[in-house]
């Protein structure tokens, strides 16, 4: 097969299959139309956008078939539905994964050529939808993915932000954040469902009276009122007809002007309610494990969550069920803690609208709520100040007070006289404010609690939620994470895709285990050859878009060494940074010594507050600037920070890297999924055995991953036995130069302050051991440097490192989901 452009065994995953129906001149009609009537243009004054919009219109028809087909019969039939509930869906441009899923690349590249187009050109236009932080909310879009390619009926639930995760500049070596406006073009993918809204609740009291018969009512007077518009967007499956709604919400004023106010003369106050009703859905909080206790994000999780249990509600009864079988219709999976209010928000449902009791209420609700956690961080676990809670949400602090005081009944017997343990299980915690603790709330309302690694798994069950698993053991499930390869490799990497499928077919696509069936080929020498090739020119194309966007040339034979991910202390940017200016010095103190070329590409976001994060990306940038201009290094290492890390940077660099860093303190990621991408696509990994880690390094053998570190029981040990980080500095030379060095202002034109709160916290606390693993790192970087010396063994090591990532497909993941959890079933779709 040629590894460029060949199409393997005939087989290409961008061909049109029989079932779509469409042929190049029907798309290039198509596209013609949409450029005249929905754009309203002609070619001579169409723009790059306009053709872009009229593509997308063109393909969204074709998704429209599949979408209608699989509502209809998911509403005769009556299929039993899984609900994702998430605060984020981080899912990447539309164009490229739909025709890819349609199975119509080809023809549509053939149709814009014939058109005198470039699809690739259009492709690039296309502004993503970055609406999540980072793994959390990428994980949801890969579990959307693989739902629909399963044929699984499931909807999504999330918030329609209007400006989602900040764009990152970087000037004179700090991030600077400017708003994301990606709506601000259109978004031809959505539609708007004006029809479907909800009016959702805020602040004011509770009324309290008895009705006719005696029963003790509650009756919400809210302070606002907003309403809830729904936006879906269609997921399409992978070469099936499923597609699936990702329903997103916006919030809107539920009369858009108050004129009452403005005919009184109070313009003000006419479109004051407006705007704050607006801002519900206006912009997605920039922090990934981090709480932020305002009152507009507590707003935010409250509105999308009621939206969508009042929808699920609807879709129910209108299916003529009743409301008592609703969680046999309906699974809800908790992303996170977010939407652990979903919990007291069905009580209230069941018991204040639709007059259930208090039994039968929580029957239904802790038979609905499945819950994911994913963080092991305890700072990182959602609370919320109980006087905030309670002005925002009096019914539910009410609800939630009951709860808590017949489960403390319960926990009182089962556990008597543990009054800590008590009081840690406690929905509310005491202190000198009092707070509702929001993964207690979801482990107790859900029926199943899941980490996303094996060993974050285990980790959840001896540390932050050890008391749970003590009470209910049965309700503990892992679900390793895995990732869809139609994105982060079909499309990502159509390069190595096709010289996979013709070696092997394209069954791997849904199946990933069948890569198993590339392992003897890492015993082909010209298999290797081609591999390498392929990976060969992948970094050319990085180094190109590094050129044009940086400035700096990297040379594509050296070893592009990539650290991509949210910027974090426990991930540990700052210790590959350690390891570089090592590296500097070595060369340094011996300018002939034989070094391999190496490109250290970083990228990634900080949260706009945190401080130190920040600090790190002008440390990695300080550095660069030192390394890549001085004379005696001549180029044999470079730093990069590539800006503005998102889902479209990151199809561009995953497939470009020879070493993937997974340096993270030993329980401290829970799973990871930049891990397997990279991996997937080649790469080698460097990794401490955290999070999911351990499970690809069982997988590719632990001759092809470079392991270093403490283990997550060391780490705790280390901690335990009292941690002096200036112990390792003074007893390690280099260690000990190169923090002196960052101090001394040699990468700051001598300014000795700007790195001082970075380097004390490591010198004082070193909260993440990175001197403990320090000279290990170093060590093992020299493995690296010496395995990379031999190309060939390096191919085979490459090769077999993605035959082997079969397990971390999200399609497995989901498999796991659906049997052990949700207990849903796979309906396929059928055309008319
Ligand atoms: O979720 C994360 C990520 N930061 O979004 N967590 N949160 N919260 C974890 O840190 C990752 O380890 C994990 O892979 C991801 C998805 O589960």
């Amino acid at each position: 097969a040629d590894a460029t452009n060949g199409n393997g065994n005939g087989h290409s995953p961008y061909l049109e299959d029989s079932r779509t129906g469409l042929g190049v001149d029907t798309l290039k009609r198509a596209i013609r139309n949409n450029l005249f009537y929905v754009q309203g243009k002609f070619p001579e004054i169409a723009t790059r956008n306009d053709y872009y919009m009229a593509i997308a219109y063109a393909v969204r028809d074709r998704l429209l078939q599949r979408w209608v087909a699989s509502v209809k019969q998911y509403i005769q039939e009556k299929h039993r539905v899984v609900a994702y509930l998430s605060a984020e869906y981080l899912l990447g441009p539309h164009l490229a994964n739909n025709l890819i899923n349609l199975g119509i690349y080809k023809e549509t590249e053939q149709a814009c050529k014939e058109l005198g187009l470039d699809l690739e050109w259009l492709i690039e236009k296309e502004v993503e939808p970055g609406l999540g932080n980072g793994g959390l909310g990428r994980l949801a879009a890969c579990y959307m993915d693989s739902l629909a390619t399963l044929e699984v009926p499931a909807i999504g639930y999330g918030i329609r932000y209007q400006f989602g995760i900040f764009e990152q500049d970087i000037r004179d070596g700090w991030q600077v954040e400017d708003t994301d406006n990606w709506l601000r073009r259109g978004n031809p993918w959505e539609i708007a469902r004006r029809e479907l809204s909800y009016d959702i609740k805020f602040g004011g009291y509770v009324q309290t009276y008895l009705d006719r018969a005696g029963k003790l009512c509650f009756n919400w007077i809210p302070e606002l009122v907003v309403k809830g518009v729904a936006y879906d967007t269609p997921i399409l499956g992978y070469k099936v007809n499923t597609a699936n709604t990702l329903r997103l919400w916006k919030s809107e004023a539920p009369h858009s002007f108050d004129f009452q106010s403005f005919n009184a003369g109070d313009y003000n106050s006419a479109v004051n309610s407006k705007i704050i009703c607006e801002n519900i859905s206006k912009v997605l909080y920039p922090n990934d494990e981090q709480i932020e206790g305002k009152r507009l994000r507590l707003q935010q999780q409250y509105f999308f969550v009621s939206c969508s249990l009042q929808d699920m509600i609807g879709i129910h009864l209108r299916q003529g069920e009743k409301i008592h079988d609703f969680h046999k219709k309906f699974v809800v999976q908790l992303n996170d803690t977010h939407p652990a209010i979903g919990v007291a928000e069905l009580m209230r449902l069941l018991m204040d609208v639709h007059q259930l009791e208090w039994e039968e209420a929580w029957d239904i609700t802790s038979k609905t709520f499945a819950y994911t956690n994913h963080t092991l961080l305890p700072e990182a676990l959602e609370t919320w100040d109980l006087q905030l809670f309670g002005s925002v949400l009096p019914r539910h602090l009410q609800l939630i007070y009951e709860i808590n005081r017949r489960f403390v009944d319960y926990a009182t017997i089962k556990l008597y006289g543990n009054h800590q343990k008590i009081s840690s299980l406690s929905l509310i915690g005491e202190g000198p404010r009092k707070y509702i603790k929001m993964a207690n709330l979801a482990c107790l309302g859900s029926f199943a609690i899941n980490g996303v690694a094996a060993l974050h798994s285990e980790l959840l069950k001896k540390t932050v939620l050890k008391d749970w698993y003590e009470l209910m053991p049965h309700k503990f499930q892992n679900k390793t994470n895995g990732v869809t390869p139609r994105r982060w490799m079909v499309l990502a990497n159509p390069e190595l895709t096709n010289l996979i499928s013709g070696k092997i077919g394209e069954g791997w696509i849904k199946n990933l285990h069948e890569l198993k069936q590339l392992e003897p080929f890492a015993d082909d020498p010209e298999f290797r050859k081609e591999w390498m090739q392929v990976k060969f020119n992948k970094k050319k194309a990085l180094a190109k878009r590094i050129k044009k966007r940086l400035g700096v040339d990297v040379d594509p034979n050296s070893m592009f060494d990539i650290l991509v991910k949210r910027i974090h202390e426990y991930k540990r940017q700052h210790l590959k940074v350690l390891h570089i200016i090592t590296l500097y010095n070595q060369i340094k103190k011996n300018p002939s010594m034989d070094v391999v070329p190496r490109t250290f590409i970083f990228a990634g976001k900080a949260a706009p507050g945190y401080r130190k994060a920040k600090l790190m990306i002008k440390l990695i940038n300080s550095v660069g600037e030192i390394v890549n201009n001085d004379p005696d290094i001549n180029g044999r290492i470079k730093v990069v920070f590539y800006p503005n890390y998102n889902v479209t940077n990151a199809q561009k660099i995953y497939p470009a890297a020879d070493v993937s860093e997974q340096i993270s303190t030993a329980g401290k990621e829970a799973s990871g999924t930049g891990n397997m991408k990279l991996s997937l696509n080649g790469a080698l990994t460097v990794g401490t055995l955290d999070g999911a880690n351990v499970e690809i390094r069982e997988c590719v053998g632990e001759e092809n991953f470079f392991l270093f570190g403490l283990t997550a029981d060391e780490v705790a040990k280390v901690k335990s036995e009292g941690y002096k980080p200036w112990d390792y500095y003074s007893e390690n030379p280099n260690l000990k130069e190169v923090i002196d060095q960052i101090n001394s202002g040699y990468f700051s034109h001598l300014d000795s302050k700007v790195f001082k709160e970075l380097t004390d916290s490591l010198l004082y606390d070193d909260q993440y051991l990175l001197f403990a693993d320090y000279q290990s790192y170093i060590d093992t970087q020299a493995k690296v440097e010496e395995a990379f010396k031999d190309q060939d063994k390096w191919a085979r090591m490459s090769i077999l490192n993605t035959a082997r990532m079969g397990k971390f497909s999200s399609d497995r993941s989901i498999r796991e989901y659906c049997d052990e959890i949700w207990k849903v079933e796979s309906v396929p779709v059928t055309l008319d």
